[in-house]
C-alpha cells in the first residue's frame, strides 16, 4: 500500500452549528469544535503527513467535511458535485480547487446531473467502491467511474439502504482488513475482506482512518478499539463529539492522498 503524503482540512465556521443533521444530540459546541479539530490535525501530522489547512467558511457550515468534495487517487483528482443542495457550492470553492491544482496535475470534474459525496467512495488499491445514497446518484456515480476509468483505475456501484454515506458505515484500514457495521456486515461486495463487525451500539466507530499505518479512532468506542489493536495498528482516538452531533466523522475531516 501506498502512504499517504498529504492532507487537505478545513478549519470549521462558527455556522457549523447550523450543520445538516439526522442525529439528535443537540447542536456542536462551536468552541470544542475547534479545540477538536486542532487535535484531529496533530494527530495526523504525527502520521507523517504535510497538512494543507483552508480557512473557515462561514456560508457553508459543513465546509470542515471536506471529504465530500472532491476525490484524491495516485493519478488524478475528481472535484465532486455534492447532493446536498446546502452544500452544492463547497465544491466550487476558489480555495479548495488551488488547494487541488497545487499536488494534482489531472483534476476532472463531476457535471449536472449527476451528484456525488466522495463520503460516499472507498479506496482499495485501484479500485473505488461509489456507495449509491441520498446524495449520490447513478449519474454521478458512472461519471466518477468513467473519471477513474481514464487513469487505469476502476470503481463499482454499491447501493445503500441505512446510512448517509458509504463510509459512514465501513472503513478499509488496508492489509484486507474491513471495519463493517449494519447493512456492510453481509453485503456481498465486501464478502472477500478480512471484516471485522463493529457492534451496533458503537456504530459511529465504524467509520476510522488508515494513515501511514495508525488508526485514527473516534474516542469512546473500547470494543470497536480493542479489536482494531488486536490487528496490530496503532491506534490513535480523537474526540469528534461535536462532528458527531451533525452527522460527521473522522474520515469527512480530510482528503489524504
Ligand atoms: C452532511 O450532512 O453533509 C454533514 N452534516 C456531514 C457530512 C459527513 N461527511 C461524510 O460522511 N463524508
Amino acid at each position: 500500500m501506498d502512504l499517504f503524503r498529504n492532507i487537505i482540512a478545513r478549519k470549521p465556521c462558527p455556522s457549523v452549528t447550523e450543520g445538516i443533521t439526522t442525529a439528535n444530540f443537540g447542536k456542536p459546541d462551536y468552541a470544542l469544535a475547534l479545540k477538536q479539530h486542532e487535535a484531529y490535525i496533530s494527530a495526523l501530522e504525527k502520521c507523517g503527513v504535510g497538512i494543507t489547512l483552508l480557512d473557515a467558511n462561514d456560508d457553508y457550515p459543513d465546509s470542515c467535511f471536506v471529504e465530500d468534495v472532491a476525490l484524491c487517487t495516485k493519478k488524478c483528482a475528481i472535484i465532486t458535485r455534492p447532493g446536498a443542495l446546502s452544500r452544492r457550492g463547497e465544491a466550487a470553492l476558489p480555495d479548495i480547487k488551488a488547494a487541488v491544482e497545487k499536488f494534482f496535475a489531472n483534476i476532472e470534474f463531476i457535471k449536472e446531473p449527476g451528484t456525488i459525496e466522495a463520503g460516499d467512495i472507498m479506496m482499495v488499491g485501484d479500485h473505488f467502491y461509489i456507495g449509491l445514497s441520498n446524495r449520490t446518484n447513478e449519474d454521478g456515480a458512472r461519471q466518477m467511474m468513467r473519471c477513474l476509468e481514464k487513469y487505469g483505475m476502476s470503481g463499482s456501484l454499491v447501493p445503500l439502504n441505512e446510512v448517509l454515506h458509504l463510509k459512514t458505515g465501513l472503513s478499509y484500514l488496508e492489509n484486507n482488513n474491513l471495519l463493517v457495521c449494519g447493512e456492510f456486515v453481509t453485503k456481498p461486495d465486501f464478502a472477500e475482506f478480512n471484516r471485522i463487525e463493529v457492534p451496533i451500539e458503537e456504530a459511529y466507530a465504524a467509520n476510522c482512518i488508515w494513515v501511514n499505518g495508525n488508526v485514527l479512532m473516534p474516542a469512546g468506542y473500547p470494543k470497536t478499539q480493542k479489536a482494531v489493536e488486536r490487528l496490530g495498528y496503532t491506534v490513535i482516538p480523537v474526540d469528534t463529539s461535536e462532528y458527531k452531533k451533525i452527522d460527521g466523522g473522522l474520515s469527512c475531516l480530510s482528503l489524504r492522498f
